[in-house]
């Protein structure tokens, strides 16, 4: 029987790709090139299944021009590269990666959120740069981080990890804001009380967005919500780019309206709104939040389990959508 064709769009991990390749005709990436959306739809054509990043953009164009598509499996828990209904009423079967890098993630927010408040990169660089010739006694003096108030926006499993290193590890007092309040035993697992949005800006003493991003979610934090947070505050966004106009804070740290951001996500990634290069007061990551060998492997293997469980046994492990007629 010849096997069926699929597309791993990106490099992938080699273990991953001989996996998929004992199961379907693989065309892979190995070179990592970024395909445009028109390059991307010509080599969708004749793939009954796709892995993807969260780089490529599965559109009603592209799903026009591949009816033979079944199955997308993107390798990331965020999923704001699908246009969900679109691909539902093309009968196309959209999977994430949720779960795999939930701790994983959340460590790395706690990492960013330590930076940003004690300014370990802005000290490195000052280091790097010779200009340390003395101890002074607030040199690169930050903000608390133990025992102070942690505002997280965006409650679903990594804010949930991140309240919990918050509350058990470093003592710090949790509130949340989210679109549903969690069940009483969450919120007393985490440790975090529910607020209003206006109430987690005004009061917290660090910021942090673990929101998904949807047209809703758009610069949830803009020019007005910066205006009500405290001078001394800190924002860390590891959620997507867009959830942040990237320009108003960029002004915000300049004017010192807010002490300091970290960053993981930007909008328009990989490009960067070349004023946040200019401000000192913010640590920039190039969305490595979920960059662990162990984890990427993780996430690698659930997008290829799900593409072998729907092509070979109908089911996927993780769907975002229901498609019949497959
Ligand atoms: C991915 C992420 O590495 O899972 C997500 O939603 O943002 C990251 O973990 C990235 O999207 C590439 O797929």
């Amino acid at each position: 029987m010849t096997k069926k064709s699929i597309l791993v769009a990106r490099a992938i991990f080699p273990e991953v790709l001989e996996m998929l390749s004992q199961h379907f005709q693989v065309e892979s990436n190995q070179s990592d090139e970024v395909w445009s959306a028109d390059v991307l739809k010509q080599k969708m054509q004749g793939k009954v299944g796709a892995l993807t990043t969260g780089s490529e953009r599965i559109d009603a164009a592209l799903l026009q021009a591949n009816p033979q598509l079944k199955i997308v499996a993107n390798m990331a828990v965020g999923y704001n590269n699908f246009d969900i209904a679109a691909m539902t009423s093309a009968g196309v079967l959209a999977t994430n990666a949720p779960d795999v890098l939930t701790e994983t993630t959340a460590d790395f927010g706690f990492a960013l959120l330590m930076a940003t408040a004690r300014r370990i990169t802005e000290s490195e660089h000052y280091l790097r740069k010779g200009l340390w010739t003395k101890w002074s006694y607030d040199m690169f003096t930050g903000a608390e981080v133990h025992g102070s108030m942690l505002g997280i926006i965006g409650m679903g499993r990594i804010g949930q990890g991140i309240a919990k290193r918050a509350a058990h590890g470093f003592g710090m007092r949790v509130i949340y804001h989210n679109r549903s309040r969690l069940s009483a035993d969450l919120e007393s697992a985490c440790k975090a009380t529910y607020v209003a949005k206006e109430e987690l800006l005004r009061t917290a003493d660090h910021v942090m967005l673990v929101v998904p991003y949807s047209a809703e979610s758009h610069h949830t934090i803009g020019a007005k919500e910066l205006s009500c947070m405290k001078p001394t505050a800190t924002l860390v966004n590891i959620a997507r780019g867009g959830i942040v106009d990237d320009a108003a804070l960029a002004l915000a740290l300049k004017n010192k309206q807010i002490a300091a951001a970290g960053l993981d996500v930007f909008e328009g990634e990989p490009a960067l709104n070349p004023a946040l290069l200019t401000v000192p007061n913010v640590v920039l990551t190039p969305h490595i939040a979920s960059a662990t060998i162990q984890t990427r492997m993780a996430m690698a293997k659930l997008a290829a389990d799900n593409l072998i469980e729907f092509l070979t046994k109908g089911k996927a492990l993780t769907p975002l959508n229901q498609v019949t007629g497959n």
